[in-house]
């Protein structure tokens, strides 16, 4: 019996990792996003109330960035794996992603939640409308649905509730396999995620440039970048 046989039902959490060669800056390496600015100036609520410009020129600038980027092999394969994937035959899958980019879905996948909210999104804390934005939201321009002048990035910042626990923790409750691909494992409750699944019976796979803080917790760990393990982790699973 193979070492994939009997998986029905899986769950893949991503980081910046899986999107650092497609040219988007990870958190926390030595050139990574935090080295230009202290977390608390910019991913917290606080930092949006003190200061709103300088928030929305550091999501301006994300914004932008993400437009520019590209799927790279990492995103692909995951991509080729969810089509491969049908609910009623293979079973459930879902990508849980932290990244705020839509790369996953411009490869293709369908089946993607964004738990730490999405650059391309602003949200209106008037009236609770979200829509997609490509531009600024430096000049405060007016909620298409309310015409409040409360548009703000629609982004989890630290001690906001991550989106979609619920349906997170249903499905990692379900998980024959836990994949956790290009992340430090350093914010909660995402670092969570392999005990929670591991605790409900699940095998736990990392694929990681380096060992993830917490990376005792997994069954198996792959050290490399994301666009060669992940490739070959799905061509493991689903051949080709
Ligand atoms: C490669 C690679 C390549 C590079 N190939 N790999 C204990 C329990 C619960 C909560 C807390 C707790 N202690 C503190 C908290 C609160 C806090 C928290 O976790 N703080 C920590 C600092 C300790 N968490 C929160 O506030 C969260 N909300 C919350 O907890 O609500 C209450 C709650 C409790 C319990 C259940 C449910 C709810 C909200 C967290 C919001 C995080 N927001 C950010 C910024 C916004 C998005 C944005 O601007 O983009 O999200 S912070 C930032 O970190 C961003 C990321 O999504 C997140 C994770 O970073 P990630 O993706 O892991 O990136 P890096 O850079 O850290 O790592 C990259 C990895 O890739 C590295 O390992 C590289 O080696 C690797 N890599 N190149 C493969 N080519």
């Amino acid at each position: 019996m193979g070492a994939m046989d009997g998986i029905r039902n899986i769950v893949i959490l991503t980081g910046a990792g899986i999107s650092a060669e497609s040219g988007l800056r990870t958190f926390r390496a030595e050139d990574g996003l935090w080295e230009d600015h202290r977390v608390e100036d910019v991913a917290t609520p606080q930092a949006f109330r003190r200061d709103p410009q300088l928030v929305q020129r550091f999501y301006d600038a994300r914004r932008a960035g993400v437009r520019a980027a590209r799927p790279n092999p990492a995103h692909a394969a995951l991509a080729r794996l969810d089509r491969a994937w049908p609910p009623g035959e293979r079973g459930e899958l879902l990508i849980v992603t932290q990244n705020i980019d839509d790369l996953h879905e411009r490869a293709g996948a369908a089946r993607v939640l964004h738990m730490h909210g999405e650059a391309l999104s602003a949200w209106c804390t008037a009236c609770d409308a979200r829509h997609g934005w490509t531009d600024t939201l430096l000049d405060s321009p007016p909620c298409p649905a309310c015409s409040a002048r409360s548009l703000r990035p629609d982004i989890v910042w630290f001690g906001e509730m991550p989106y979609g626990m619920d349906r997170i923790f249903a499905a990692l409750a379900r998980a024959d396999m836990f994949v956790s691909i290009g992340t430090s494992g350093a914010v909660y409750p995402a670092a969570g995620f392999v005990q929670q699944a591991k605790s409900h019976g699940a095998r736990t796979l990392e694929l990681n440039l380096e060992r993830s803080q917490g990376s005792a917790w997994f069954d198996e760990s792959r050290l490399g970048p994301a666009s060669e393990l992940v490739p070959e982790w799905v061509a493991e699973m689903i051949g080709g």
